[in-house]
């Protein structure tokens, strides 16, 4: 490196809007204002000489009522919020474009599935359920993984979540499920959180939630980042081709950068050390152009198919294993531009289950039913009117036209005097279109039987798939399925709800209860849970549903590695690793106990990027500790460094650390000793000089491996 010189080490092309040349983004776009260069006015157009003060009698004396500029801009700023999603309040958001591979004319009629050159505009939302919108992105919950596709038959809107079951099976127990889960209604104490009393009581004697309940304790309910996690439809759905046939259809989204976790004392401490952390990574990822993508995956099944399952496939606390029916995938989402106003486009996005185009129909599924009334009255609610399609971010980029006139906030002005169907005003106009020419129809399935007011029997296994979930798991992720029990029935206050929840356990598993309640003390009891006499039945295991089982692509692209330096740092080192890893897609920088530059050992500087106080170990992904004599005793004297590489130990992140800086490692109390014992726990110890390019690419081979759970001694870490 030269004298003075820095590695360009955090990538910053972040330019405005890459794709605003395409025809179709730009109908997204054609509300976007910016005040750039023009006078403040008021709302009705007048300029504005003074924005500094309000109107006063007098010098020192009362306001005046006539200040019409002040009581617009104060009306305004009072009414600024609007309520917040009763559930999946906190979120985030992106524009990008969704491409077919080939026609699924057979499956499908829907236009965006069948023409691979078309770039289908998408709004993507993602969120957290429980949390209100200010909590932290790191909690342990479900994501949402809402997708708006604005297609040339109109809007399809794909809501679904990063795991493929839920936790019950009709849409009326919603509102308990979800009482049971936010704050406690008289202290509304936890916030963003699971583990306490009236989620378990209301799990516990909800034995179908029990196959949800594990996942939610998985590592899938702590994404590392929202670019790296699953999307699933959730229930089954129809395709219907040009001829009228159904097959049923199962969503998936396949993230090209694999499937990577946090760990959860890690998500606890970025919950405060950075509550932003998942925004801000989908943000800067995209600004940087380093664009998210994921691969539809389509299940496809007819219903004899189904019927040969040995469950339901309208019931929504099943899934299909990859393994019965294989995840084809068909076309690629990219996501490439940061929304321009939170408000104007994530906050009043608004997606609803009903949000359909011809190819695509509804099943069954007894909650799909109950939310296709759910979100469109929830809008209403949200947004003030039935009009919120007119709003720039939900208006179809298609056509549209009808005799719907007037309520709140009504945006076009509709010209003529017919505001009705069959005319002969306006012959006949809008008219009805005929299912040749792209009508929508409901697909015709046959119905029959007594109104009831009850479950299907083909609903009553609920422990069947909580143990094909469970058996799935590697060991690792089965500790951590564990881990993540113990704690939120140790948070829980209550012991009989304890006991219960175990007791569910018990009848999916008895290890896994025995596990469960050796910390809890107390014996798991299968008789304590709810058992409606269903015999479990045995399903093989499914890989796909582990995420450390799951292939991955052997990349480290956009993944987040830190440098600690100080004065005396051997600045080939720097050099060496940085270089490396950047080349290979990943985004360095360089961190010391302050902002400006440190010197190196051999006169030249490094520029440092962030204090290791402000970007702490849990924002990184590895770790790399340089040599140089005088900068490892600086490291070694600093209790933030030592908590950094201590804290990437314990939630298994890869290290690498060369020449004396193999000490601060051996300081924090992390075994160094035979190098390719410690390589296989993701520690890689090199040696001081040059010729260190086998020990870098050995590094970012353990980072793309990700985390190194094999670690023995991650307990005994005081971190
Ligand atoms: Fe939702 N859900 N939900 N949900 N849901 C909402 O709509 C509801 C369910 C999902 O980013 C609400 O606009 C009922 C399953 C996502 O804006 C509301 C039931 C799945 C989002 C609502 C469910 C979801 C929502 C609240 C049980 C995965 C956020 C605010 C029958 C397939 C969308 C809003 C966004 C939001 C109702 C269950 C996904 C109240 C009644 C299952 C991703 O309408």
């Amino acid at each position: 490196m030269d004298k003075d010189s820095t590695l360009p080490l955090l990538s910053a092309v972040r330019g405005p809007h890459p794709n605003d040349a395409t025809a179709k983004v730009v109908a997204l776009n054609a509300d976007r204002a910016s005040g750039a260069g023009k006078p403040l006015t008021s709302n009705t157009g007048v300029k504005i000489a003074d924005d500094q003060s309000s109107l006063h009698a007098g010098q020192r004396g009362p306001a005046l009522l006539e200040d019409f500029f002040f009581r617009e801009k104060i009306t305004h700023f009072d009414h600024e919020r609007i309520p917040e999603r009763v559930v999946h309040a906190r979120g985030a958001a992106a524009h990008g474009y969704f491409q077919v591979y080939k026609p699924l004319g057979a499956y499908t009629k829907a236009h965006f599935l069948n023409d691979p050159s078309a770039k289908t505009p998408v709004f993507v939302r993602f969120s957290t359920v429980g949390g209100s919108r200010g909590s932290a992105d790191t909690a342990r919950d479900v994501r949402g993984f809402a997708v708006k596709f604005y297609t040339q038959d109109g809007n399809f809107d794909m809501v679904g979540n990063n795991m493929p079951v839920f936790f019950i099976q009709d849409a009326i127990k919603f509102p308990d499920l979800i009482h049971a889960v936010k704050p406690e209604p008289d202290r509304e104490i936890p916030q963003a959180s699971s583990a306490h009393d009236t989620f378990y009581d209301f799990i516990s004697l909800t034995p179908e939630s029990t196959h949800m309940l594990l996942w939610l304790m998985s590592d899938r309910a702590i994404p590392r980042s929202l670019r790296m996690m699953e999307g699933f439809g959730v229930h089954t759905f129809r395709l219907v081709n040009a001829q009228g046939t159904s097959h049923f259809v199962k969503f998936h989204w396949k993230p090209m950068l694999g499937m990577h976790s946090l760990v959860w004392d890690e998500a606890q401490k970025l919950a405060g050390r950075d509550p932003d952390f998942h925004r801000r990574d989908l943000w800067d990822a995209i600004a940087d152009g380093h664009y998210p993508e994921w691969e539809l995956g389509l299940q496809i099944f007819d219903e004899s198919k189904a019927a040969s399952f040995g469950f339901d496939v309208l019931d929504p606390t099943k899934l299909i294993p990859e393994e019965l029916v294989p995840v084809q995938r068909v076309g690629k989402m990219t996501l490439d531009r940061n929304v321009d106003a939170y408000f104007a486009e994530t906050e009043q996005v608004a997606f609803c289950t009903t949000h359909i185009v011809p190819g695509i129909d509804f099943s069954d599924d007894p909650l799909l039913q109950g939310r296709n009334f759910s979100y469109l009255d929830t809008q209403i609610s949200r947004l003030g009117s039935p009009n919120f399609n007119d709003l720039p971010i939900n208006r179809p980029v298609c056509p549209f036209s009808n005799n719907q006139r007037d309520a709140k906030f009504r945006r076009p002005i509709d010209v003529g005097r017919v505001s009705y169907y069959p005319n002969s005003i306006a012959n006949g106009s809008p008219h009805e279109v005929s299912l040749g020419d792209g009508g929508f129809v409901t697909y015709p399935e046959s119905v029959a039987g007594p109104k009831r007011r009850a479950r299907s029997e083909s609903f009553h296994d609920h422990f069947t798939q909580a143990l094909l979930f469970w058996n799935s798991q590697t060991p690792a992720e089965q500790t951590h399925i564990v881990e993540a029990l113990r704690f939120e029935l140790a948070k829980v206050q209550i012991p009989e709800l304890r006991e219960r929840t175990v007791g569910n356990l018990a009848l999916v598993d008895a290890t896994l209860a025995e596990r469960v309640a050796a910390d809890l003390g107390f014996a798991a009891n299968p008789a304590r849970g709810m058992n409606n006499g269903v015999a479990r039945k045995h399903m093989h295991p499914s890989p796909a549903l582990s995420i450390l089982a799951s292939p991955k692509k052997p990349s480290i692209a956009t993944r987040k590695v830190a440098i600690l330096v100080a004065d005396g740092v051997s600045i080939g080192d720097v050099e060496t690793v940085g270089k490396a890893l950047q080349a290979q897609g990943a985004t360095v920088a360089v961190l010391a106990s302050r902002l400006g530059h440190v010197s190196g050992s051999n006169g030249a500087t490094v520029t440092v990027d962030y204090t290791i106080k402000t970007m702490p170990s849990v924002v990184w992904d590895a770790v790399f500790v340089p040599g140089g004599a005088n900068n490892v005793k600086a490291l070694l004297g600093s209790g933030d460094a030592m908590l950094f590489v201590r804290e990437q130990y314990k939630h298994a992140k890869p290290i690498a650390a060369f020449g004396d800086g193999v000490a601060l490692l051996e300081g924090a109390g992390i075994h160094t000793g035979n190098g390719a014992a410690a390589r296989a726990l993701g520690v890689i110890v090199g040696p001081a000089g040059a010729a260190q390019s086998g020990e870098a690419s050995a590094f970012a081979e353990a980072i793309a491996h990700g985390r190194f759970f094999n670690r023995a001694d991650l307990d005994a870490i005081p971190a």
